[in-house]
């Protein structure tokens, strides 16, 4: 009975621990995190952890000579965000977000992902 008190104390500690699991962080995107695609993407989209504030949540991606080869305004529905690509011939590109979560919290990032020829 002890225990079982002290591990519920233990889990209403860590439910309410503000900022424990609060940040928008990525979860997983499309083209995958450094990986190397062989079909050129018509699109970037981003999921988080957290749903995000659309009218400061951006992405822009850029190809290896820093040129912006996204189309238009990212697009955010919940937890995910979403820019066009233009036409992409094969290469290395860089896409870098940025991302108000709805509990206010700012994150920001960067990766990679290449065209092979
Ligand atoms: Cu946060």
């Amino acid at each position: 009975m002890r225990e079982a008190f002290t591990l519920l104390a233990f889990f209403v500690m860590a439910l309410g621990a503000p900022g424990a699991r609060a940040h928008a962080f990525l979860d997983h995107a499309n083209p995958l995190v450094g990986s190397t695609v062989s079909t050129a993407p018509r699109e970037v989209s981003l999921t988080f952890t957290q749903d995000l504030e659309p009218s400061f949540s951006s992405v822009t991606v850029t190809d290896s000579s820093g040129a912006q080869v996204s189309a238009g305004k990212a697009e955010v529905s919940g937890n995910t965000m979403r820019v066009g690509l233009k036409a992409l011939g094969p290469g290395s590109y860089r896409v870098r977000w940025r991302a108000l979560s709805v509990d206010t919290h700012t994150t920001q990032g960067s990766f990679t992902f290449r065209i092979r020829k």
